[in-house]
């Protein structure tokens, strides 16, 4: 078999990537390692940079987002107990999106199908081959029987776990990281939301998030201990520490019910550079993690499609190789402020082992700034909202 660009993996990177160049007639095909089922089992990402939308609705896959997404304006803040609003629309003019990754992945799924593109799961033992010539290829199996894809170009959007960052040599990777001392238990309830927009916690007790995917879907998080698991966790258990430490004027409005999903997710803070080697290009979670303080993975993954889209575009539509020269530094000046930007929002809001009084004073008194201070909220609203293109 045979293609322009192969794509490794099949979330919101390879989907969304595979979408925009069929859109433009640069012919794909995605090897995903599990089924369709599973991709799509997976809770993730709730919140969309208003470039995001943008992004989706270009690639035809905003129709549903558009009916069933909520428009959010600002959300609020909370210091132990003292709660206030972030407007982004009146600090910078911008919103986000509340719409699920799941709905997005089942959405660009949907699109694939109708394009006809060429979507392979259960593809097994994926291998990267001759990145470094002009005929790279890839080889994976199928029910164990060996495959082959030749191809152009190779697009690594298999995640953090994936085959396509350690294939390139250790003495070309630079990776920088940090691992945060504690992990976001998260669970998913058919209940209303606790209020009308997001509510980020600190507390001394730990951070904790209210969050949505409808207004009969809500998504909770309780920093945990990296020693936690989920099993460690009743619902009920659960539900009494988020009383405890979101502020009590949401409490007295929040409605508990069974969890349908709930997981814990470890924090960190993860770049490797380059993002390009030969023929191979890195994207999404395979280059980067962000902690999801700052809602910034699915968003960066998103930048990170836009820019190697235009750059294919350029490429096979006007012999135009500059954009993909360009891809890697242009997608990593963008990746290391949202990087600053989740990293701060993870340092002012979570408790810290390591902590002393004086640590804890600066982040009190980093709450209180966004609180009093129009010009503090303005930089928060435009990273949250999402940093241009
Ligand atoms: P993904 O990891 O989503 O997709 C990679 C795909 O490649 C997967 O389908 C995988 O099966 C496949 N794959 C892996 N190895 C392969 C191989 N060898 N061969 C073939 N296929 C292979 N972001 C937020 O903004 N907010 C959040 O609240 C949030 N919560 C998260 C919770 C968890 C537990 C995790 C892991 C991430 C979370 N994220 C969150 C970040 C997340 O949303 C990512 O940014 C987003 O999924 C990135 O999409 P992809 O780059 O497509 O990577
Ligand atoms: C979510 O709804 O899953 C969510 C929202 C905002 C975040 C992280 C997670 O910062």
């Amino acid at each position: 078999m045979r293609t322009k660009v192969a794509i490794i993996g099949a979330g919101p990177s390879g989907l969304l990537l595979s979408q925009l160049l069929n859109l433009a007639g640069i012919e794909t095909v995605v090897l995903e390692r599990k089924s369709r089922d599973y991709v799509l089992s997976r809770i993730r990402a709730g919140v969309l940079e208003w470039t995001t939308v943008q992004l989706l609705r270009a690639a035809g896959v905003g129709d549903r987002m558009d009916r069933e997404g909520m428009v959010h304006d600002g959300c609020y803040l909370s210091s132990n107990n003292n709660m206030f609003r972030v407007d982004f629309h009146e600090a910078c003019g911008k919103q986000v999106m509340v719409y699920g990754q799941t709905e997005v992945t089942r959405d660009l799924y949907d699109a694939q199908e109708a394009l006809g593109a060429t979507v392979i799961h259960d593809a097994e033992d994926v291998a990267l081959h001759d990145l470094e010539s002009d005929a790279p290829w890839v080889s994976y199996t199928i029910g164990g029987v060996p495959q082959r894809l030749d191809c152009d170009y190779v697009a690594g959007c298999d995640g953090f776990h994936g085959v396509s960052r350690p294939t390139i040599p250790e003495g070309v990777r630079r990776e920088y990281e940090k691992v945060y001392p504690f992990g976001w238990l998260g669970i998913l309830s058919r209940t209303p939301p606790v209020a009308e927009e997001l509510i980020y916690a600190a507390h001394d007790r730990g951070f904790a998030l209210a969050s949505m995917r409808n207004p009969m879907l809500s998504r909770y998080y309780i920093q945990v201990p990296l020693t936690d698991r989920v099993e460690d966790w009743s619902d009920e258990a659960f539900w009494a520490e988020l009383k405890l430490r979101l502020p009590e004027e949401a409490c007295k409005s929040l409605i508990t019910g069974p969890s349908i999903e709930k997981s814990i997710a470890p924090l960190r803070s993860f770049v490797t550079e380059p993002m390009r080697w030969g023929r191979l290009f890195l994207v999404g979670d395979a280059a980067h993690i962000v902690p999801p303080t700052g809602a910034k993975g699915l968003n960066l993954a998103a930048s990170d499609v836009f820019y190697l889209s235009q750059g294919f575009k350029d490429f096979y539509g006007a012999g135009d190789a500059a954009g993909l020269e360009g891809y890697s530094q242009k997608a990593l000046a963008r990746i290391w402020k949202a990087m600053r930007f989740s990293w701060s929002m993870t340092t002012m809001m979570h408790r810290f082992p390591e902590h002393n009084a004086y640590e804890r004073r600066m982040q009190d008194t980093e709450m209180a700034v966004l609180e009093t201070s129009d010009t503090a909220r303005k930089w928060m609203a435009e990273n949250y909202t999402g940093l241009p293109y």
